[in-house]
């Protein structure tokens, strides 16, 4: 299977719509936004990438950006973007599949650990 291994390039902060100060890990556009709290509040980062509808490949995190390890509360998904989660690094232990918003699934909170987007 053909992979896009994906470092972490460097980091931004833009404001959003809602003048939040937001930080974004990479480059491209915005592929998940976690959350430190349940019901999408507290400190937040975003990931960044290719649209997952317009890329046939995988992007894989196989470390979520500094300071998230096991801190993830809930998140939102962005460009059509399917989030599988893991339990440890490098797409390795329990997974789940997550689509769109949520929180996190009943014993994931502040436990994952890496991520993989499909379309
Ligand atoms: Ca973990």
């Amino acid at each position: 299977m053909t992979v896009l291994l994906l470092a972490v390039t460097g980091s931004a902060h833009a404001m959003t719509p809602d003048g939040d100060d937001v930080i974004r890990i990479g480059a491209g556009v915005p592929l998940v936004t976690f959350y430190e709290d349940e019901g999408f509040q507290g400190q937040f980062v975003q990931l960044l990438g290719f649209p997952c509808d317009q890329t046939e490949y995988p992007q894989l995190h196989g470390q979520l950006p500094a300071g998230w390890n096991d801190r993830v509360s809930s998140f939102r998904t962005h460009n059509r973007c399917t989030m599988y989660g893991y339990e440890h690094t490098y797409q390795r232990g329990a997974t789940f599949v997550g689509t769109a918003a949520a929180r996190m699934l009943p014993g994931w909170n502040d436990r994952l650990s890496s991520v993989m987007f499909v379309r």
